[in-house]
């Protein structure tokens, strides 16, 4: 049986992050998609300039018409949020409908920056959001939100599991805490269920804006094929390996994003 994922998440229209990113990548999944749209941006906004719809006030419009049609999902997968009222709107939805997985990618922020758009109310209410999923998959940045701890860039492997430990005791019992950097690797810690580890693959510069939206919807969609959270870890960094070589290589410019098109057929059912 095929499997049903509703995705919330903004439309940013160009930069390859967010639905552009999540659609196309579970869709190849062999996953049949549904959107919610947070925010419509002509880019996302690490470019210097954007421009922003708050879609908020037509969320529950929206998602009322889906609760009409008695649409049923296997998952939810959330991303970035254009307000702090949208936690709330999504909070009730996990109760209108029966979500048996809730992937959380707290999007907040990188490398110890919070994103512009985000204000501390909305990073309040994200720590609400994720007691109620079952996957997250915070970078280091959202990790240090999310344990209330101030950034550090060096933390220690301990640190980090006990940080998933603080996190698993409010909620979500499996967790990937991406972009962990040492000076020529790029580690993933998984915490499942109690179970600890960090993988490391060679790093590959430059880092992309949208590389967490390409692994948090690989992450989703193994999920929903059943694969083992460390598996799915191992192929979802593989894959974006393989797509950060192929950007570079086009001279894809860093605000573009991660260059996936090329290699979607790695993500065909076959291999799923
Ligand atoms: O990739 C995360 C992301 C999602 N959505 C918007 C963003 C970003 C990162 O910059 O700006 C609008």
């Amino acid at each position: 049986m095929q499997k049903k994922i509703a995705i919330i998440n903004d439309i940013s229209g160009f930069g390859r992050c967010s639905v552009t990113v999540a659609l196309p990548i579970l869709s190849a999944m062999g996953i049949s998609c549904g959107v919610v749209p947070t925010a419509i941006l002509s880019n996302h906004t690490e470019y210097p300039d954007y421009s922003m719809l708050d879609f908020t006030p037509y969320m529950e419009d929206y998602i009322s018409k889906w609760k009409q049609l008695e649409l049923q999902f296997d998952a939810i997968y959330t991303g970035f949020l254009g307000s702090a009222k949208q936690i709330a709107i999504i909070k009730q939805m996990l109760s209108d409908f029966h979500f048996p997985h809730v992937i959380v990618d707290p999007v907040m922020g990188d490398h110890g920056i919070i994103y512009d758009s985000y204000t501390k109310e909305m990073c309040a209410q994200m720590k609400e959001l994720v007691r109620h999923a079952t996957i997250i998959t915070p970078n280091v940045t959202e990790l240090c939100v999310l344990t209330d701890h101030t950034y550090c860039d060096n933390l220690t492997d301990i640190q980090i599991q006990n940080m998933c430990t603080q996190i698993a005791k409010t909620g979500p019992k499996q967790i990937v805490v991406t972009g962990i950097e040492t000076e020529d690797k790029i580690g993933n810690a998984i915490y499942d269920d109690g179970d600890f580890e960090i993988q490391y693959t060679k790093k590959i510069l430059p880092l992309r804006p949208g590389t967490g939206d390409v692994f948090a919807s690989m992450i989703a969609g193994y999920s929903l094929h059943n694969t083992n959270l460390s598996q799915a870890t191992k192929k979802a960094s593989r894959f974006i390996a393989t797509c950060l070589e192929t950007s570079k290589e086009f001279n894809i410019p860093i605000n573009d994003g991660v260059c996936f098109e090329e290699h979607l057929s790695l993500l065909f059912q076959k291999n799923k």
